[in-house]
């Protein structure tokens, strides 16, 4: 039986987290990025191999990149993009000399997934990460502010934002400054805020339409040479996935990926299947999703969020929350003994609990609750898996 490749993201040597404690989760798999290569640049063999090594010394496999990162200049087509894209393609035919065939990317401008709190209080005295609209549409109007910024909404939304602002102190106000620009793990880019106005004014005459053209350039750039290499392009979605801070957003939905499929149908053009960021939106079937795209998805992360009637949202128990994981696991499954291979998944991001509560790790990547998160769903995986017939029916 085809069931998940079991895999964990390693931020490397720094990541207070050991591959020590991830081989005791139980997991196989690794993913991981050479976080150290400044975006733009080549990732060289000897140092892929270097850290393949480190990796496997532990008894587990690096077989996911999360991310090579796409940059700024390719996602604008404006300075250098060509030689970035000739390098990302060195990238690729690097990873694939040592054997690694699946990467992940994203074409989020200039921020990369984005929440307003990074230590939401649970119920149970958990932490976990959340969006706060009012203290986003805050951060944008007061702190920020963003030209035309209050032309995207509402007379009751501003009211509501400037209540908001006026409950701030200055710690709450540097706080959430923070954490929208600073950067979340794996972003790669991280700014002040004159900074950030620059990287934003670059997006100025850039709408969605035209940042698809960008994204279908690339692509139609990249895809032959990852077919060529066997590896496969995963695109992660917005998150979350609507436009924030007036910047154009390609890949919300389903309709979006399709549009993605049909300008460029190489079979190396696939999608990394987030149910966290697509399951924000209530009209993403994510079920249906598995089943459409079940093909060309070649990496899944799992993870549920809750929202609410004021456009809030924060990260749920695995199995708690609006993500149907249930429907998930079991179109998984389905796809898996169709295509006949065990696709990469992780448990994506965890709560702060136990222990964790007591080291810093990186927002969404601590130890407990990425473990109660891989464990619950190997226990749902198993016990969907019994419902199924010899041959995977
Ligand atoms: C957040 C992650 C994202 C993801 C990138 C992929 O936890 O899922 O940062 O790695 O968007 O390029």
């Amino acid at each position: 039986m085809f069931l998940m490749k079991e895999s964990w993201r390693w931020y490397g040597p720094n990541d207070p987290i050991s591959l020590d404690f991830i081989k005791q989760a139980g997991v196989t798999d690794i993913v991981h990025a050479l976080h150290h290569i400044p975006n733009g640049e080549v990732w060289p063999v000897d140092e892929i191999q270097a850290r393949q090594k480190m990796i496997a010394d532990k008894g587990l496999t690096w077989s996911v990149v999360e991310s090579v990162p796409v940059h700024e200049h390719i996602k604008t087509q404006t300075g250098d993009f060509q030689k970035y894209i000739d390098n990302y393609k060195q990238s690729l035919r690097n990873l694939a000399v040592c054997g690694i065939r699946c990467v992940t990317y994203n074409f989020m401008p200039v921020l990369d997934w984005t929440r307003t709190d990074l230590a939401y209080e649970m119920s149970d005295g958990s932490r976990g990460l959340r969006f706060e609209r009012a203290a986003y549409m805050a951060f944008d109007l007061f702190i920020l502010k963003r030209k035309g910024a209050e032309k995207e909404y509402t007379q009751t939304e501003i009211a509501r934002a400037e209540d908001r602002y006026r409950q701030m102190d200055d710690a709450e106000k540097d706080l959430i400054t923070r954490n929208m620009i600073a950067g979340l793990p794996g972003s790669e880019e991280s700014f002040t805020l004159d900074r950030f106005r620059e990287a934003l004014a670059r997006y100025d005459g850039i709408d969605e339409d035209r940042l698809r053209a960008n994204l279908v350039y690339f692509l139609k750039e990249i895809c032959p040479v990852a077919d060529e290499c066997g590896v496969e392009m995963v695109i992660h979605p917005d998150d979350p996935p609507y436009p924030i801070l007036g910047l154009p957003r390609i890949l919300s939905t389903a309709e979006d990926f399709r549009k993605i499929v049909a300008a460029v149908p190489n079979v190396s053009n696939g999608l990394c299947l987030c149910t966290g960021s697509f399951g924000v939106r209530a009209d993403n079937d994510l079920v249906s999703m598995m089943y459409e795209f079940g093909d060309r998805v070649g990496f899944v992360h799992l993870r549920s969020t809750k929202r609410d009637a004021e456009g809030n949202f924060y990260e749920a128990n695995h199995l708690e929350g609006d993500v149907d994981m249930y429907g998930m696991m079991k179109a998984l499954l389905e796809v898996q003994q169709r295509r006949k291979v065990s696709l990469p998944v992780r448990p994506d991001h965890g709560h702060q609990m136990c222990d964790d509560l007591n080291r810093k790790t990186n927002p969404g990547y601590s130890y407990y609750g990425r473990m109660r998160g891989i464990a619950e769903l190997r226990g749902l995986q198993a016990g969907i898996a019994k419902t199924f017939t010899a041959d995977g029916e």
